[in-house]
This record gives C-alpha cells, structure tokens and sequence, in this order.
C-alpha cells in the first residue's frame, strides 16, 4: 500500500469574530495546521476544540508560520495587533474591510516591514465560507508572487479573484460592488415602501421584484461597452428624454403612496442634469461621468 498524503501549508490567522472563526474552521476541515491568536482569547475556544493551535500573543502566533492572515475589525486594530510583531519574511494577507488608501499604505508599511503582502476584500458572509456551492469569493490584490505562492490555500475557504498588482484595488472592487448592492437595496426599500399600506402581500411581491431586478441587471454590460467606446447613444432602446419625461408619474405616484422620494429624487435630479446637458438621445450612461469629479 502507498501512502498518499499531500502536506498542506500551514497557516496563522490573526483574528476570530465571525469571519475569522468560519476561515478558521474551513482551513481546519481541510486538514491545514492552523496557528491562531485573537485579542480575547475565550473566542479561541471553538476553534481550538477543532484542533487548531492557540498561540498566547500575536508576535508568537505571527512567528509560527510563513503564511500570516489577519482578518480584524478595521484596519486600526490591524496596526493595533501587528505592533510588535516581527514580520521579516513573512506573506501577509490581510482580508479586513479597509478603504484603498489604507490598503496600500498597508502594503507599504508590510514592504517597510520586510513582508510580502496581498490585500483582500471578502464577497461573502460567514455561512457562504467553507461552502463552494455558496459562491463566495475573496479579491485579492498586491503582490501577485504571495498570491501564486499561496493560491490553493487560500481558496480553501471560499474562491479567489486576483483584481491586480495595486494593493488598493481589492478594496476598491469590494466596495464598489457593495456600493452597487447598496442602490439596489434602495430601490427595493422604495418599491417596498410604495405597495406598504395597501392590500398587496409583500411575500407575493418579492418574487416579482427579485425576478425583475434580476432581468436588468445584465445592463451593466451595456453600460460597461459605452463607457469604453465613448459612445453612449449608439443601440440606446430608452433613452434618457423618454426616462425624464416618465419621472414625474414616479414622483406622483410616490406622493400619493405617502412615501418620501428621498432614495429616487437624487437619482432624477442627476437625470435631468445629463438631459439639460444636452444627453436626451443616451442612455444612463452619462450619469456616471457627472458622479466623477
Ligand atoms: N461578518 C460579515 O458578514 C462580513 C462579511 C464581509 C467581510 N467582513 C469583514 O471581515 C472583517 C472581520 O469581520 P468579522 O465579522 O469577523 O467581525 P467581528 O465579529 O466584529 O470580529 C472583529 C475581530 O476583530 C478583533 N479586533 C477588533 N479590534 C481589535 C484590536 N484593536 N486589536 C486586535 N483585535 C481586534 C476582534 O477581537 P475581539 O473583540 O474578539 O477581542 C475580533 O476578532 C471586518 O473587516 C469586516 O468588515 C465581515
């Protein structure tokens, strides 16, 4: 009989709220020796119950392992817990929430520091980690060599999307696309808020809206090619004089719903701006480039 074993990388993780527990326990289901270190260490509990190593301070945790992942609050208890902590020669991946700029002066604190570094902006919540059929991924961007060097790894929790070499640009992908998901709960909120008080079941309705948010979403490829021919009146099946001149019935009708047009009326006000720019023959596209300053 042949042994067949595949040694897995070990890793640290610096960090056990919910996210880091569920990274904590995928790396652990799939057989990786695990180091961990969290501020409060009753939270290391669970995790060491599973067989991962608990590592008294983050200096003794972070010397544990090549491959060091911290996934905290926010990118000063980042700074907080690293203090100390000897990274020379160390890949850090780093898959707290941080704006762009924080990410990459964090990189380069990491370069300063003598670490590699890869920056991540997690497209999941914890229950879709560890689950691949979820379809939870992280973006990932900085060093493109700690992203090969650790690829398989850290696909272990949930998927991968390398985004680029700039340490900012996962973030930004990240709160770019939950900026997107944030609008689309706005819109959702005001549909909602329109059929609140009459006799229309919201369970009956939600199948409709999701279905119809679902069949425009595709639209953003459209968009997508107008911002990159420059050309946004070239197919356009709606377009904006048509779009403005319909706003004043959403407007109404919100009135006489009794619900406020504080989510829609910024989005209107910006439409008829592109129109008196003289943009009646595009579609939305336009409204893009008056957010730009
Ligand atoms: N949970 C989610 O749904 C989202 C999904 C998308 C990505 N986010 C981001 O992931 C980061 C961690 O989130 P989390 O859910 O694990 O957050 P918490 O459960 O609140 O745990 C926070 C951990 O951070 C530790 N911590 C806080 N401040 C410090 C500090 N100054 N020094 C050292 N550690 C610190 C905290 O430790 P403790 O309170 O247990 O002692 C937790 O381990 C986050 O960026 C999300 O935006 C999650």
């Amino acid at each position: 009989m042949t042994r067949n074993t595949v040694e897995k990388t070990s890793v640290t993780l610096l960090g056990l709220g919910a996210m880091g527990t569920a990274l904590a326990r995928a790396w652990l289901a799939a057989g990786h020796p695990l180091t961990v270190w969290n501020r409060t260490p009753a939270r290391a509990a669970a995790v060491a119950a599973e067989g991962a190593r608990v590592a008294d301070s983050a200096a003794a945790a972070v010397a544990a392992n090549p491959l060091v992942v911290v996934c905290l609050l926010d990118d000063a208890s980042v700074g907080e817990a690293l203090a100390g902590t000897d990274l020379a020669g160390r890949d850090l991946v780093n898959l707290t929430t941080c704006t762009p700029a924080q990410a990459r002066a964090r990189a380069e604190w990491a370069r300063a520091r003598g670490a590699g570094y890869l920056d991540g902006g997690i497209m999941a919540v914890p229950p879709m980690v560890g689950v691949p059929q979820a379809g939870g991924y992280v973006f990932y961007s900085g060093s493109r060599e700690v992203f090969e060097r650790h690829r398989e790894t850290l696909a272990v929790p949930v998927g991968t999307t390398y985004v680029g070499q700039d340490a900012g640009f996962a973030a930004l992908h990240d709160v770019a696309l939950l900026s997107a998901m944030y609008g689309m709960f706005a819109g959702a909120a005001h549909a909602f808020a329109l059929i609140r008080k009459e006799d229309i079941d919201p369970t009956s309705f939600a199948p409709l809206l999701a279905d119809w948010l679902v069949a425009m979403a595709p639209a953003v490829h459209r968009t997508a090619d107008r911002l990159r021919s420059g050309d946004y009146t070239e197919g356009v099946v709606s377009d904006l004089a048509m779009q403005v001149a319909g706003t004043p019935t959403f407007l109404s009708t919100a009135e006489q719903q009794g619900v406020s047009p504080e989510l829609l009326g910024p989005y209107f006000a910006l439409m008829r701006r592109r129109l008196a720019g003289g943009g009646g023959d595009e579609d939305l596209t336009g409204l893009i480039d008056l957010l730009v300053r």
